[in-house]
């Protein structure tokens, strides 16, 4: 039996799949993650969605931020910033050392998709997370004041510019890492996680073959709608989706994901939206779906699995 094969991008899908974790006790997780918002800080290489994930499963994340680790400290950048050194991307000390690590070993030559599985291994991952691609793939955020790179728009501006496009630097050149495809291929089913469509899973449609990996699937694609009530529950997936005439609600998430999904999970206060997307094809089910602690959390991966079509062991 094939793996479960969730699409991520960062602190939602970092939460669901804490959820998936818990209600599955055996079977297989092969996460695929965004790297669109990769960025390099002082030549470090950072790669915040993936490093969501892993900290976040191997129970090491900063609940409140949602990012970094757990009562990291900041030395070695309070230092730099003494020096005179100006740095707006906050990076605590365990951190940049996983950043050192990951820099050193993609300079001696190593894929990023084996720099992932080392850092998971060695942090106590015990399901597989893949980059989307170990080749550059860099989101562009195009706004009235020029291209930004997206952890400029996200952090440094905090996603207040007005969104005119978006582009994926590098993805047409981009190929799958190794083991994406398998697993889309082998999936037992397949999940999009609660992540803003066009900016944390759009990188990972971008890449040539994963679209096409998803219309030739043979099982079920759920996907988890990250707008709950016309919002986004975390960052600028609302307004974006409305600026690049997305309607924001599951109906307009639906629609971004037209062909490539057979079922929706969505929030009960957007029950009523459920004919429309039923229309479309979609089988749907509405239930709670903030993730507010982890009996939540596992409440709405439970859901997800089993509108996938997977019983779930607990
Ligand atoms: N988000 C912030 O708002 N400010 C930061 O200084 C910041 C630093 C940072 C460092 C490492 C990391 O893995 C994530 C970090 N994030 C920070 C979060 C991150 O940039 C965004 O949440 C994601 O890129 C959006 O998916």
């Amino acid at each position: 039996m094939g793996p479960i094969v969730v699409l991520a991008g960062g602190v939602g899908a970092a939460r669901f799949l804490q959820g998936v974790q818990a209600a599955m006790t055996v079977r297989e997780l092969t996460i695929v993650g965004n790297v669109g918002d990769d960025t390099e800080i002082a030549g470090l290489h950072v790669c915040p969605d993936l490093d969501t994930v892993l900290y976040t499963l191997t129970g090491q994340i900063d609940e409140e931020r949602g990012w970094g680790v757990r009562g990291d400290s900041a030395r070695a950048l309070e230092r730099a910033r003494s020096l005179g050194y100006d740095e707006w991307f906050w990076l605590g000390d365990l951190d940049i050392g996983l950043h050192l690590a990951r820099t050193a070993w993609l300079r001696s030559g190593l894929r990023l998709s084996e720099v992932t599985q080392r850092l998971g291994r060695a942090l106590g991952l015990a399901d597989c997370l893949l980059p989307v691609s170990d080749e550059r793939l860099r989101t562009i955020i195009e706004t009235p004041g020029g291209d930004l790179e997206f952890q400029t728009y996200y952090v440094r501006h905090g996603h207040r510019d007005d969104v005119l496009g978006i582009r994926f630097q590098g993805a047409d050149a981009a190929t799958p890492a190794p083991g994406v495809v398998e697993a889309l291929a082998d999936a037992a089913a397949i999940i999009i996680a609660p992540s803003n469509p066009l900016i944390s899973i759009g990188p990972i449609l971008a890449v040539p073959g994963i679209r096409d990996a998803l219309l030739d699937r043979r099982v079920p694609c759920v996907a988890v709608s990250p707008i709950v009530g016309g919002q986004a529950l975390r960052g600028p997936a609302a307004h974006m989706m409305r600026t690049l005439g997305h309607e924001p609600s599951p109906v307009g998430v639906a629609d971004i994901y037209d062909g490539l999904i057979d079922a929706m999970v969505i929030d009960q206060i957007d029950a009523e939206l459920a004919t429309d997307l039923e229309r479309r094809g979609l089988s749907v089910h509405a239930t709670d779906t903030i993730m507010r602690d982890a009996k939540a959390r596992q409440h709405l991966a439970n859901v997800a699995l089993e509108v996938a079509g997977i019983r779930v062991g607990k």
